[in-house]
């Protein structure tokens, strides 16, 4: 069965699946996005996300033609429709059809609302046993000035070129650091790092994406009474840090070994974070919106 893919309302097969060249999400990157995972028809954190969703198209000032409860509905729709038990769904909002001109008003108010439902792709297993590799980036996180990271848009060059980096070093991940040196997050994922029994992650305020997987771990310390602060940090915590991990829709936890060449802890997965990854595979049997 050929993948059904939604855009403003209909579904199409993905040969049809088309929008126009002149779509100002393909001209600038103006629009927004977001990934969602369901496990077992459960999709999971349905409503966190489409939160995100409609906060980070506010702060682009771009208004989604279609409710939060028309959103639900219809993310639940390009599910069911693709009979994806196990999938992932990549929810677009695009600024819409305009000129060439990069002024918004051209598009007049025709947002585009694409989803795309699909299987889930998954690091490899092997990753998840041994742990990461991962590198620094040269390449900065946006400044909370400038396109403020906490806004999922479809502008992820700053992103990319770190994960180029990565790449190219034979790593999978990139830490990006902001400008005066603190570590915010990677290009797809959120860090976490365990020293002595205590859990850091970076606060808001060094520049992140707020990751829903990010919320749940901050809840799973809190219901497992391990203790965690959200603190400025810099690199050079992570390489005396006894255990590092990285969150995210996709990756879920996954465990780092080795950052910039140098051994995390004893430079393999450690249990702090066999823990969380335990306590939030039961999350995603119980937290979020059952297809009907
Ligand atoms: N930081 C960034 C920059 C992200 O893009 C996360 C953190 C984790 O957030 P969640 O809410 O997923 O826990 C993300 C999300 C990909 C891909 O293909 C990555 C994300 C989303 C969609 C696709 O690598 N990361």
């Amino acid at each position: 069965m050929p993948l059904k893919i939604y855009i403003d309302g209909k579904f199409y097969n993905k040969k049809d699946a088309k929008v126009s060249v002149l779509d100002h999400g393909l001209l600038y990157g103006d629009g927004v996005f977001e990934g969602i995972r369901s496990y077992n028809r459960l999709v999971f954190c349905l409503e966190k996300h489409i939160d995100r969703l409609y906060k980070s198209a506010a702060a682009i000032t771009l208004k989604i033609p279609i409710t939060r409860k028309e959103m639900i509905k219809a993310v639940c729709a390009a599910l069911k429709k693709n009979r994806l038990v196990d999938g992932y769904v990549r929810l677009i909002v695009t600024r819409g059809e305009g000129d060439l001109g990069l002024d918004p008003r051209k598009c007049k108010g025709n947002a585009r609302v694409i989803i795309i439902a699909d299987k889930i792709m998954l690091y490899p297993r092997k990753f998840y046993d041994a742990g990461l590799s991962i590198i620094t980036a040269r390449t900065q996180q946006n400044p909370i000035e400038t396109l403020h990271p906490g806004i999922k848009s479809l502008n992820y060059l700053n992103n990319i070129l770190a994960k180029i980096e990565a790449v190219n070093g034979g790593h999978e991940e990139a830490i990006m650091l902001n400008t005066k040196g603190y570590v915010t997050e990677c290009t797809g994922d959120n860090i976490f790092i365990v020293k002595n029994n205590v859990v850091y992650t970076p606060p808001a305020s060094v520049g992140i994406l707020m990751g829903v997987t990010r919320e749940m771990v901050i809840g799973i310390a809190k219901k497992k009474k391990i203790k965690l602060t959200q603190v400025p940090f810099k690199r050079n915590r992570i390489y005396t840090a006894d255990e590092c991990f990285l969150t995210g829709t996709a990756a879920e936890l996954i465990p780092v070994v080795k950052v910039d060449g140098k051994k995390v802890g004893t430079g393999l997965p450690g249990k702090t974070t066999a823990i969380f990854l335990q306590e939030f595979k039961e999350l995603t049997k119980t937290c979020g919106t059952k297809l009907s």
